[in-house]
């Protein structure tokens, strides 16, 4: 195929129906590709039918190529104004990933659906019946890749090598997506070189949209009457069809790292999170501490992995953005955790030089952005980026009229950059063993009653602070306004099991002798006041609590915090407010009865109607324990 013809052999051929298919790929990857993944290969081929194959190998020139066959097609363009960047624009019915559509098929539903009394539709796992997919499967996979090459990308989540990391194998007939595979995952030979021809995860994508000869080709192709994204934790499958973007097919992130990842992490004892990991050094400080922090999609945690400190003397370094492994290590107990990402998919409107400069400076190289306006000097530009004097093409192509009233950069619109241009990013970023977390935030976009910060009373009082998690919705998925949304732990979209068996996961942490518990707080940079303006000033200015944190995790100093029906809120003296004017201290803090009272309905609520009998007792408990508190 195309240009890379020179560079490969032709290695095999597989029979198909009605003609000859011929992978391809370089030697090394020929020579020694194991018989149960061309199986694999060939078992798929068969039935998608595509023009031909090729086996990624991870190399630069491989990503040229596939970046020249985008830029053929008119899927993607070169940003002239920066080195080795690329714009590209997707259907606009094919811009975030779909909740809806998106499934966990096992042998028994109750390992999925918990028994709820009243569950609604859409708010947590849908489950499939194993047959039931296995015919959507084949009804929408037959053919379904005429026209197109199929690409094998063979990908290592976390460091390659590592004892934490798992191989997967994607077959997919998207270039954009083994473009974006490369730089999120470790993708080609030396994937293939660790694989365990026994124990790798499928993964099957098809953007769903054949080539028909005479119809005319869709720049960006996709299926949306028809999308599906299923997985199969018991067989270690993911089957995706219908969409090109995001999660719904860079199948190692959330589907493998997350929904996959959870399975796993709960048959074998460990947490797969949707959290970022930072390490932070403080001047008052004996050592470098780590965090992990989940606020669900769109809420920042590309923003605080990657923070710049607004108080001198601080640094934040950066171990990854969005999702976090970790394990309890059997010999000390100490909470480790790695990120099994290679780059980040993250955010672009918003980023600025002012919010986030480290961003700023990760992303202006060998970078994909998605959905993000164009200037007529051939770089980008995206709402809350400063202004430019240039000519502004918006997502879709059109000439933008700043007062026309719409956006000129999709809302969910990203920048997909490689882990190693940022800045700050941590020396052990890849230690295979995990870097040592001694603190976990949970958070989330709360516009009202819910405190800048607080700490919990003890390790059954985190559980509960997770799984009661709310957050306004974002255009990170397909729901519309700002509705707020209960999203246990950040992975509402993302568990793959039984969400109460999932709570009964972390809270058997607690009981297990001789481990390091972390200590937990919760976060809400989104408080806002009666003129419907943020409280708190956000970003680099949230090191001001992560420095509280710091303190309680060291000191413990009891003069530190005051308890309060919901936590332990700071004292104001020991909580570093200089150079920060306007702060509402008493606004930012203030628990009101009437609006947790409420929020303790709404939650009792949502838990009996969604988790009901599977909801661990514990947590009952805690909810009667903090509505007691809060009439008392
Ligand atoms: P996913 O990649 O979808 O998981 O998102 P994320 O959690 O990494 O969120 P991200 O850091 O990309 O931030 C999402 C949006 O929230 C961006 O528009 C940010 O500018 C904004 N944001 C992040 N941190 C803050 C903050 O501290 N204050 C305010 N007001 N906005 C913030
Ligand atoms: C999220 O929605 O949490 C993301 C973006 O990180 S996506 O990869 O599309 O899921
Ligand atoms: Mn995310």
């Amino acid at each position: 195929m195309y240009a890379l013809k020179q560079s490969q052999r032709i290695f095999r051929t597989a029979v198909s129906q009605r003609r000859l298919l011929t992978i391809s790929a370089s030697p090394r990857i020929a020579n020694t590709l194991p018989g149960k993944i061309t199986q694999f290969i060939e078992d798929n081929a068969n039935r998608s039918k595509p023009r031909n194959i090729h086996v990624c190998d991870g190399s630069e020139n491989e990503f040229n190529v596939i970046m020249s066959k985008l830029m053929e097609d008119g899927m993607a363009r070169n940003l002239p104004k920066y080195d080795n960047c690329y714009l590209v624009q997707t259907d606009p019915r094919d811009v975030a990933r779909v909740e809806s559509r998106t499934f966990i098929s096992t042998t028994r539903k109750d390992d999925v659906v918990p028994h709820g009394q009243n569950p609604g539709v859409g708010v947590l796992p849908n489950w499939m019946s194993l047959s039931d997919l296995d015919n959507i499967v084949n009804e929408r996979f037959h053919n379904c890749m005429n026209g197109r090459t199929m690409y094998v990308i063979p990908f290592s989540m976390g460091p390659v090598g590592s004892k934490y990391s798992k191989i997967g194998i994607q077959l997919t007939d998207s270039p954009y997506v083994v473009a974006s595979m490369r730089t999120m995952t470790r993708m080609g030979e030396a994937a293939l070189d660790h694989v365990d021809p026994d124990d790798f995860v499928r993964c099957l994508h098809s953007v769903g949209d054949p080539i028909v000869p005479g119809k005319p080709v869709n720049k960006w192709p996709c299926n949306p009457e028809k999308t599906i994204i299923a997985h199969k934790p018991e067989t270690n499958e993911i089957i995706s069809f219908g969409s090109g973007y995001g999660g719904n097919s860079l199948l190692g992130k959330k589907c493998l790292a997350l929904r996959l990842g959870s399975y796993m992490a709960r048959e074998q004892g460990w947490l797969a999170e949707h959290m970022l990991i930072l390490g932070v050094t403080s001047p008052h400080s004996s050592k470098k501490r780590y965090i992990a922090a989940a606020f669900p999609s769109a809420c920042g945690k590309t923003n605080l992995a990657m923070l710049t400190p607004k108080l001198p003397g601080y640094k934040v370094e950066c171990v990854g953005d969005d999702i976090a492994w970790l394990h309890f290590d059997n010999k000390t107990g100490q909470l480790r955790a790695i990120n099994p990402e290679n780059g980040f998919f993250g955010v672009a409107p918003g980023t600025n030089a002012s919010t986030n400069p480290v961003a700023m400076k990760t992303i202006f190289n060998d970078t994909v952005f998605t959905n993000v306006a164009s200037t007529a000097d051939g770089g980008v530009w995206w709402e809350g980026m400063e202004p430019t004097n240039q000519k502004i093409t918006d997502w879709k192509g059109q000439e933008w009229n700043p007062k026309s009233g719409t956006l000129a950069a999709h809302p969910n619109s990203r920048f997909t950059s490689p882990a190693t241009n940022c800045p700050i990013l941590d020396e052990r970023w890849e230690d295979a063993e995990g870097v040592p977390i001694d603190a976990i935030l949970f958070g989330g976009r709360r516009p009202e009653g819910i405190p800048l910060v607080y700490e919990t009373f003890n390790w059954d009082h985190s559980v509960f602070v997770g799984t009661t998690m709310r957050s306004e919705a974002t255009a990170a998925a397909e729901f519309k306004g700002k509705t707020v949304m209960n999203d246990p732990f950040a992975m509402r979209p993302f568990v793959g099991y039984n969400m109460g068996q999932y709570f009964q996961h972390w809270l058997q942490f607690g009981q297990q002798p001789g481990l390091k518990l972390p200590k937990v707080f919760h976060v809400n940079w989104f408080r806002k006041d009666a003129q419907n303006k943020f409280m708190w000033p956000g970003f680099g200015d949230n090191i001001r609590v992560l420095d509280w944190i710091l303190k309680r995790i060291e000191n413990n100093n009891s003069a530190d915090a005051v308890s309060t029906p919901v936590g332990l809120v700071p004292t104001r003296d020991s909580f570093n407010l200089n150079g920060l004017d306007n702060i509402n201290w008493e606004e930012l803090f203030r628990i009101d009865r009437p609006f947790w009272t409420e929020e303790v309905g709404s939650l009792r609520k949502y838990l009996n109607d969604n988790i009901g009998s599977d909801l661990p007792k514990e947590l009952t408990e805690q909810l009667n324990q903090l509505e007691a508190r809060i009439k008392a």
